[in-house]
């Protein structure tokens, strides 16, 4: 059922230290033509730091696990790539489309693959507004029911950081801040709540995992918070985030189109602060995902 790139075969079948990385970031997250550069290199920082990377996403109706340049290209330059959550894989693999898939979506075909950890940007979570909207990313769910490990800048900083701490509390989620004790904000290093645990090293990471699972916690993820190293000015944030909420709101943007829309918003509007961030944020966390990769691995 699942179509698997050649180098992910390989390290597959020598059991080594591969990194799931998503797909929605590359065809909704960012603007073209940046996005497929971005997605090509991220791979390569998986690769220099030791480990495999598995892009996943459904390419004409099948699940595929590490693509080849081709197909990346396809996924980052092509008008009809939906956003698939966990509940719309069955509708592509009926209908034989193309869609990238979110951290709910490929955490879940990362399991179904037997990779236990993945990169991304900025975790999914409750947005503002939501005692209204009941607007809450399915990221927050996935991270509940599906034993893998999201090394992420944090939540992304449109959503409401409170009640998403919140809601993971209360979903018994496991959260560790790499060498923070703040809870990271995406775009910025600390988005001003506090975070009760911390690590420093990938190893530490690793073996967290490992009594994790040791500890029969086998159904929940682990989230892996490392900040941004040059955030964006916290200013030019408040006033983007602010003047994209109401923008959002004045042509009612709901569903799943919230969170592309609020990131092309931030994209269009910040002189390519918001581009450049976003960038140096998903390739540091596809390296710390390979460090930690790595040490689970031996
Ligand atoms: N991180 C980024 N850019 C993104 C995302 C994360 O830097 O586009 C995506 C992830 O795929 C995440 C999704 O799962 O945003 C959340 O969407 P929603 O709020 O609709 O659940
Ligand atoms: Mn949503």
């Amino acid at each position: 059922m699942i179509r698997y790139s050649s180098e992910v075969k390989s390290a597959l079948a020598a059991n080594g230290p591969i990194v799931a990385l998503e797909s929605t970031i590359i065809a909704h997250g960012l603007p073209r033509p940046k996005n497929l550069e971005v997605a090509l290199e991220v791979q390569n920082v998986v690769r220099n730091h030791g480990a495999t990377p598995a892009t996943i996403a459904i390419i004409d109706g099948a699940i595929n696990v590490g693509l080849e340049d081709s197909e990346l290209e396809k996924l980052a330059n092509s008008n009809n790539v939906s956003k698939a959550s966990i509940r719309d894989i069955p509708f592509h693999l009926t209908g034989g489309s193309s869609a990238a898939t979110t951290v709910a979506a490929t955490s879940h075909i990362a399991q179904l693959a037997n990779i236990q950890i993945f990169a991304t940007g900025g975790l999914g979570g409750v947005h503002r507004g939501a005692e209204r909207t009941w607007d809450e990313s399915a990221d927050i769910q996935s991270l509940s029911s599906i034993p893998v490990i999201v090394v992420c800048a944090g939540a992304k900083s449109i959503l409401d950081i409170p009640a998403t701490l919140e809601r993971l509390e209360t979903y018994s989620v496991p959260i560790v801040g790499y060498q923070t004790s703040k809870f990271p904000g995406f775009y910025l290093a600390d988005s001003g709540y506090s975070l009760e645990h911390k690590l420093d090293k990938p190893e530490e990471i690793a073996r967290l995992w490992k009594e994790q699972i040791s500890a029969g916690i086998t159904e929940k993820g682990l989230v892996v918070a490392n900040p941004v190293v040059n955030q964006m000015d916290p200013r030019l944030h408040a006033k983007l985030l602010e003047d994209g909420l109401t923008s959002a709101t004045s042509k009612n943007i709901s569903g799943k189109d919230v969170t592309p829309f609020l990131l092309e918003y931030f994209h269009k509007n910040s002189n390519g602060e918001s581009l450049r961030v976003n960038i140096e944020i998903i390739k540091a966390n596809a390296q710390l995902a390979a460090q930690i990769a790595v040490n689970l691995a031996r």
